[in-house]
């Protein structure tokens, strides 16, 4: 493989889209933005009332991804991580969001009383910081703060090194 897989994750809102394509054009990498690739392919497996959205096939999600994290060189946006394969990442982000600035992005977002509600709950009790510690090496998850255009570029100059480091690494 000659270069990394790289999960991006996080609260709805905090960032993942905006990091992840840019970081995809800086570095030559594949972006792939799960909720997307589901809503192309329809990789569903029902409906959630309660929230108000289709429910994630997570097995056909794997079996659409596994050949292309097989070449490496994919960043991977979802809002949760415990079903991939953890051989799959090299590396794991969670973005980081203050819940003032995230409550804003999602009002404006559209997100109505209750989905708003839960997102911000989600962010404050670090619902998918716990999720990726669960599910991978402590040593590959690692947090990053993303409140601010300064973050957005901290955070791009430092994965784009990290990136760098790997590849020289590896190859
Ligand atoms: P996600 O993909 O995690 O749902 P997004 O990339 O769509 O999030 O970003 C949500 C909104 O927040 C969008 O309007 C862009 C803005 N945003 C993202 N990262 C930011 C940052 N570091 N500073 C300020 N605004 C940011």
């Amino acid at each position: 493989m000659k270069h990394p897989n790289i999960l991006l994750t996080g609260t709805p809102g905090v960032g993942k889209t905006t990091l992840g394509k840019e970081l995809a054009e800086r570095c030559g990498l594949t972006y792939v933005n799960v909720g997307e690739l589901a809503k192309e392919g329809t990789l569903y497996e029902g409906y959630d009332e309660e929230y108000d959205c289709p429910i994630l096939d997570e097995d056909r999600v794997i079996d659409e991804l596994e050949d292309k994290m097989g070449e490496g060189g994919v960043i991977v946006d979802y809002h949760g991580c415990d079903f991939f394969p953890e051989r799959w990442f090299h590396i794991v982000f969670v973005l980081r969001t203050d819940n003032s600035l995230l409550y804003e992005r999602l009002q404006s977002r559209g997100y109505k009383a209750k989905k708003l509600q839960d997102n911000i709950q989600c962010e404050i009790f670090q619902t998918i910081y716990e999720e990726a510690a669960e599910s991978y090496r402590s040593e590959i998850v690692h947090q990053l703060p993303s409140n601010t255009p300064e973050d957005l570029e901290r955070n791009l100059d430092q994965i784009t090194q990290w990136i760098e480091q790997w590849r020289n690494d590896n190859n």
